[in-house]
């Protein structure tokens, strides 16, 4: 272990009424610390039973587990205390660690020493936030997959090669009687390659973060159709008023659900007629349904008998989206309906399961099936950068064979590239990214 950090304690778990509370401590006087307060002679890697204990008082029963370091979570020496779940207790034993000398982590300082001691490289601690903040089961795979080092693979893959022909530039430039100029083309090539697989990454984004924040599906249609007796149908609760009154709804609603493990925000719009005939509350919940439609990923297309000229007005605005057309009320409009319409009851749930499929089936489409992995803002950016500068080397080709006009351009590749793997950071990233953590991990 290279750094040697002060020590550090926080929870791990919330600090609320619950089964088992969870204080971690880091730091190399986590031994210490632990064996002033502790009932019994602590054994490392065993799990100790006994008691917390304050000038022969017990505060707790308690299970300890003494990790030694290198192998634990942080890289360092790190003690988990398992208490009762109680905030009274739990804030006794933090009061009690901290008089011996340790100090409160801030947030995300246990992953943070876990990157600082070479234990994970960024891309993997920024998973383990992303596995922290999954709210679908597949946006925590992908960060699992992460965190098992996916991506920091793919990246050193990448990196790798341009450090390579990056050195054999630099020993031309240094030593060109014994190292031969790498030609141009082969330079561009190795570019062109190395951009492809940038844009590969870079393609999947819009995947990336629709499983991060999920998909947008509203549902449109005009007023009664049954917009918002199917959104609660979706939800599987009354959480939008339903009324045989036309305009009933007068304002976009949010929820989102889990669907086979991928995250949809479904949206319930006010339902849209004429807007000459609508009063002024009706016409801003016009313009928010259309606004609604513009950032929609799949657009539920109700209507009750046929389409008329006010749903084919509705339509042009969902011109370009994926569009599922959904005749409503099945249980009193019994009609065959030619344009491939998914007939539903609301009242009956008839339809609703084939509706689901037919979502799923859409949004696996959005997905490319070799997704195991996914990237954030951050991490896009530079790959961003990354790429515009091996554009920088083609371009420069174009005009000059000078190597080391090449290499400065090819640095600057590698050291973005680094920056997602943590090889090149700042304070300002990493307090950028940990700022981002709990407490306690
Ligand atoms: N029989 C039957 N009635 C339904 C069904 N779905 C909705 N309704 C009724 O149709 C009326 C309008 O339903 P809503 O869900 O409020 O319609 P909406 O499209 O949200 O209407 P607006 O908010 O005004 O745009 C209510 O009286 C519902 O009970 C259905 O599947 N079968
Ligand atoms: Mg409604």
């Amino acid at each position: 272990m290279e750094n040697n950090f002060d020590t550090i304690v926080a929870t791990a778990t919330p600090i609320a009424c619950s089964a088992v509370g969870i204080i971690r401590i880091s730091g190399n006087r986590a031994y210490d610390i632990i064996s002033t307060i502790f009932s019994h002679k602590i054994k490392p890697k065993m799990i100790n039973y006994g008691y917390i204990i304050d000038n022969g008082n017990k505060i707790d029963e308690v299970i300890v587990l003494p990790f030694v370091a290198p192998h634990s979570y942080t890289g360092e020496d790190v003690i988990e205390i398992q208490t009762h779940g109680s905030p009274a207790v739990i804030n006794t034993i933090i009061e009690l660690i901290l008089s011996k000398g340790a100090r409160m982590a801030q947030r995300g300082e246990f992953t943070k020493r876990a990157f600082l001691n070479h234990r994970i490289d960024l891309s993997q601690a920024e998973a383990v936030i992303d596995i922290i903040n999954s709210k679908s089961q597949k946006s925590a795979q992908n960060a699992l997959s992460n965190l098992e080092g996916y991506l920091k693979n793919k990246i050193l893959n990448l990196k790798n090669n341009l450090i390579e022909l990056y050195s054999k530039i630099i020993a031309s430039i240094d030593f060109p009687e014994d190292v031969a100029e790498v030609d141009t083309k082969t330079i561009v090539s190795i570019c062109n390659d190395k951009i492809l697989e940038i844009n590969k990454i870079l393609d999947n984004t819009k995947s990336h973060d629709f499983i991060r924040d999920g998909f947008n599906v509203c549902l449109i249609g005009k007023p009664n159709v049954g917009k918002s007796s199917l959104f609660n149908t979706l939800l599987n609760y009354s959480r939008a008023i339903v009324t045989p009154i036309e305009g009933t709804t007068r304002d976009t609603i949010k929820e989102t659900i889990n669907l086979n493990g991928y995250l949809i925000n479904f949206v319930d719009t006010a339902g849209i007629r004429d807007k000459n005939v609508a009063d002024l509350v009706e016409k801003i919940g016009i313009d928010n349904s259309i606004e609604a439609i513009k950032t929609s990923n799949i657009v539920l297309f109700l209507f009750e008998n046929s389409i008329n000229e006010i749903d084919e007005n509705l339509l042009k605005c969902a011109e370009g989206k994926e569009k599922i057309f959904i005749q409503t009320k099945y249980d009193i409009n019994k009609l065959n309906i030619s344009n491939n319409a998914i007939q539903i009851s609301s009242i009956t749930g008839y339809g609703i399961e084939i509706l689901k499929e037919k979502i799923f089936e859409i949004i696996k489409s959005f997905i490319p099936d070799d997704m195991g992995y996914t990237t954030n803002k951050r991490q896009q950016a530079c790959l961003i950068n990354a790429k515009l500068a091996l554009e920088n080397v083609i371009n420069t080709s174009n005009f000059t064979d000078e190597p080391d006009l090449y290499a400065m351009d090819l640095k600057s590749s590698i050291l973005a590239l680094g920056e997602i793997t943590g090889e090149v950071f700042t304070d300002t990233i990493l307090d950028d990214i940990f700022s981002n953590f709990c407490i306690g991990k």
